[in-house]
């Protein structure tokens, strides 16, 4: 079926099942996979490992992987290892409800790693030995390079890192996916780096393809299966009403002169919020936009597709069922005006202070001074990771984070006292923004953005309970700077948590 695909003789000669392929995997061995936000991940080997560790846990032998990605992968992969308990430490984002409940119950390590790190802490020797790399790719050329499949991800570290690799050649991958990649091959590691050379969101500065060292390579596998699909819903009157903010805020900025007329490139974080702001802006009248994102979902390729948005670069794909179609439909337009780069660089700090991008992100919580949760319910439940919103929002031009103003059907407020986990620290947050309003932090001082965030965009419903706390602490606090009351701001989250009205 997919014998076109690979054109390379000495690869062709390793063909197998995915369970041959499976088979060369020892247990207690790191796996660097391809993946991210449910794109390009391996569909077969992963679910192949995991039957060969249900047979081994069923004949009482312990069998067990580290699994390293791009980003989140999808049920096939992160699913079907955690559910066979197969997964002993997982890095760096996940977004599976089998693995966040294994890692909350305490039965599967897992560290959460800002993503431009993932690559470099690799080479650093930081993270241990990559022993095996099982990489999807779109295609094989005769002198053995890999046509990059719908993400790069951290591909190019674990061919080079991995002592061994599997590919997986994936027909349903389109083969007009080729061209479309840029992969940097100039990183070097301190004290020799120099300059990435990318001054605008839409350069060119590596090659179309991937290395690989066909010796190292034990293993192809063919496949024809579909990445995970990434259902939006239609943005619903929150969504609205943030996408609606910031809008506004953008529109002022701009008639203020701290932002040009078509705006910095933009990033846009995962999932239905973000989505919706994509939506809004193609309503919107910016033009001749720019996107230096990780990931590029329905709302970036509609405004592509309306000339909003002249060209993005990113990652990795995350699109739905229609997007793709659309995408498969006029490919070689879209690969004019699309960039698929590693994610060391596409989230690189450098390259994001210099091309002064425009962050926005979700959040499970803020609290008044301006510090983000992005990943912990309650303290201590993972939700997904800090995935890249950290280098973004360190090192952007301006730092948004979104959120509805409450969660669980008004039971909790996503504005608290003092957040129970902190990702982003005050001094990387600029905006807050929920369905209330938009608070603009610039400039104020802790006291000062406690009114602003409070007033701007606290749900009304929890607006006294806030600023009650927040007056008890100016006057009984032992410091006026950042005033907190300290058993309190631990009182309000088991409250929330036991369901009490504040
Ligand atoms: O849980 O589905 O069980 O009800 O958290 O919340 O409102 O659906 O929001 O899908 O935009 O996700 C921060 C998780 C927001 C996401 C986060 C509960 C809520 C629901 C999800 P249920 P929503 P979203 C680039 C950038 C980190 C990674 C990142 C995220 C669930 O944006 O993972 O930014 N960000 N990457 O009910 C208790 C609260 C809550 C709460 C929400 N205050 N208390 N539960 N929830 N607020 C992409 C990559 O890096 C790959």
């Amino acid at each position: 079926m997919s014998e076109s695909r690979i054109h390379c003789a000495a690869l062709g000669a390793k063909i197998m099942t995915a369970d041959e392929a499976a088979a060369l995997i020892p247990s207690g061995v790191n796996v660097g996979m391809s993946g991210f936000t449910g794109s390009g991940y391996p569909k077969a080997v992963p679910a192949a490992l995991a039957r060969r560790i249900e047979a081994e846990n069923a004949r009482g032998q312990r069998f067990r992987v580290g699994v390293w990605t791009g980003a989140s992968t999808a049920p096939e992969l992160d699913g079907a290892l955690a559910k066979v308990d197969g997964i002993e430490m997982r890095l760096p984002y996940q977004s599976d409800p089998v693995c966040r409940e294994r890692i909350n119950a305490g039965e599967m390590e897992y560290i959460d790693i800002h993503l431009s790190h993932v690559a470099q802490f690799v080479w650093f020797g930081f993270l241990g030995k990559l022993d095996v790399a099982v990489v999807e790719v779109a295609g094989i050329l005769p002198d053995g390079r890999l046509i990059p499949s719908s993400s790069v991800g951290n591909n190019k570290t674990w061919l080079e890192q991995a002592d061994k690799i599997i590919l997986e050649v994936n027909s349903w991958q389109n083969p007009r996916l080729e061209g479309m990649h840029d992969i940097y091959y100039g990183t070097q590691l301190p004290p020799y780096r120099k300059p990435i050379p990318l001054v605008g969101a839409a350069d060119r500065i590596g090659e179309p393809y991937l290395r690989c060292d066909p010796d190292k390579v034990i293993a192809v596998v063919e496949t024809r299966s579909p990445d995970r699909n990434s259902a939006f819903s239609a943005p619903d009157e929150n969504s609205r009403r943030i996408a609606g903010h910031i809008l506004e805020f953008l529109q002022h900025e701009v008639k203020k002169g701290r932002l040009p007329a078509n705006l910095l490139p933009l990033q846009s974080g995962v999932g239905n919020i973000a989505n919706a702001v994509m939506a809004g802006l193609n309503e919107g009248p910016f033009e001749n936009l720019s996107a230096y994102t990780e990931v590029l979902q329905d709302g970036m390729l509609e405004m592509i597709k309306s000339g909003k948005l002249a060209h993005a670069s990113a990652t990795a794909f995350s699109l739905s069922n229609g997007a793709l179609a659309e995408l498969n439909a006029d490919l070689d337009r879209y690969r004019e005006r699309i960039v698929l780069r590693p994610q060391e660089i596409s989230n690189h700090p450098e390259v994001i202070r210099r091309l002064g991008v425009i962050a926005m992100n979700g959040m499970i919580e803020a609290d008044i001074y301006g510090n983000v949760n992005s990943t912990h319910v309650m303290g201590s439940k993972i939700m997904n990771g800090i995935g890249g919103s950290g280098d973004f929002a360190r090192n952007a031009y301006l730092s948004i984070f979104m959120t509805p103003s409450q969660a669980k059907g008004g039971a909790i407020s996503c504005i608290v006292p003092m957040v129970s986990h902190v990702d982003h620290t005050e001094h990387d947050v600029q905006v807050l923004v929920t369905e209330q309003g938009l608070a603009d932090l610039r400039g104020l001082s802790p006291r000062q953005r406690a009114k602003v965030v409070i007033d701007n965009c606290a749900h009304p419903d929890f607006r006294p309970a806030l600023r009650d706390y927040q007056q008890r602490a100016l006057a009984q606090a032992p410091g006026r700077h950042t005033p907190h009351l300290l058993g309190e701001v631990f009182d309000w989250h088991l409250r929330a948590l036991r369901g009490e009205r504040m």
